[in-house]
């Protein structure tokens, strides 16, 4: 008997040990992501309180297009329609988009993320808006926060502005409905994201900022100039110049004003501080300068002619605007 016991535990420890060892085998399989459709972050939010947003009826055009790119948390992607529609149990014509969250969260303020063109098409950013909420599906809405004539979004690509509720409370269900444009008649965001205050770690969201490009090639005689930064956040960004006697630049707008040319590049830098909202793991970007002199000179520095009688030109290559006197 006392054998028999003896031989059950250890057939037990054996089989604990196989199993401990198949749920290894498969947690490593996960995380390195050899199991298709499964990935690391399945495992990751099962461990933390991810709130993650679905969105089930709004006002599309096209299906490259919905609402529910506003929440893959992806800003290459966007809602964009030109059509309008009547949210169940609302009377408005409006750009709506109904979505939930997985679990109930208390929202305290909410992020709105421009799309990739909106430098030009500012416009298409929402001008007056409704972000109504509720507990259950089938309560009626409360309005938790009423923008009228906005003027914190601004015609710029890729930019995320925040926005504080007027009515804190916890909820699960969500309908965002846009009234009018910045006057085009299409609507266009990339991200929309709530702020869940009840869990604290998650009060930020990682931002960057990244200049359009890294070279920048001027004369001396160019027009002011701006240089295009992409934000993801809405951290406050400062600009500064390595060299303010050569190129000038304006702390706050970024436009560079060339006095004078330079036989070495100069170094511009965009500074982001953290928000409330939005932390910035890399606090700086920065571009190069090249400032060049104008210059004149022959295509052919010699020219041997036997004398004939005939004509002879020989091309001047000018890359300035100076009027050539000859
Ligand atoms: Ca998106």
């Amino acid at each position: 008997m006392r054998e028999k016991r003896e031989e059950s535990i250890g057939f037990e420890a054996q089989n604990r040990l196989v199993f401990s060892l198949i749920g290894l085998f498969i947690a490593l399989t996960m995380a390195l992501g050899l199991i298709p459709g499964m990935r690391l972050t399945a495992l990751a939010s099962d461990t933390n309180s991810e709130v993650k947003f679905s969105a089930y009826d709004g006002a599309i055009t096209s299906q490259n297009e919905s609402y529910i790119y506003l929440f893959d948390g992806n800003t290459q992607t966007k809602w964009c329609t030109c059509n309008r529609g009547t949210p169940k149990n609302e009377s408005a014509y409006c750009y709506y988009v109904e979505f939930s969250s997985n679990v109930p969260i208390t929202v305290d303020k909410y992020f709105l993320t421009t799309a990739n063109d909106t430098d030009t098409h500012g416009g298409r950013n929402p001008k007056s808006w409704y972000l109504k909420a509720k507990r259950n599906s089938d309560e009626s809405w409360t309005t938790i926060d009423t923008v009228t004539n906005d003027e914190v979004m601004q015609a710029a690509s890729y930019t995320g502005y925040s926005f504080d509720v007027d009515v804190t409370g916890t909820w699960q269900y969500f309908l965002f409905m846009v009234i009018d444009t910045k006057g085009e008649s299409t609507l266009q965001l990339s991200e929309l994201t709530l702020n869940n205050s009840s869990n604290s770690s998650n009060t930020k969201t990682e931002a960057s900022i990244e200049f359009e490009t890294e070279t920048v090639n001027k004369f001396c005689d160019d027009k002011p100039f701006t240089v295009k930064l992409n934000n993801t956040g809405d951290g406050k960004v400062t600009y500064t110049s390595d060299n303010e006697s050569v190129a000038k630049v304006n702390s706050s707008t970024g436009e560079v004003e060339i006095l004078s040319s330079y036989y070495k590049p100069v170094t511009i830098t965009a500074t982001v501080e953290d928000s409330d909202n939005f932390e910035y793991p890399v606090k700086t970007a920065k571009y190069k300068l090249n400032i060049n002199q104008h210059s004149i000179s022959f295509k052919k520095d010699r020219i041997n002619v036997v004398y004939k009688g005939e004509n002879f030109s020989n091309e001047l290559i000018n890359d300035g605007n100076g009027i050539d006197n000859m």
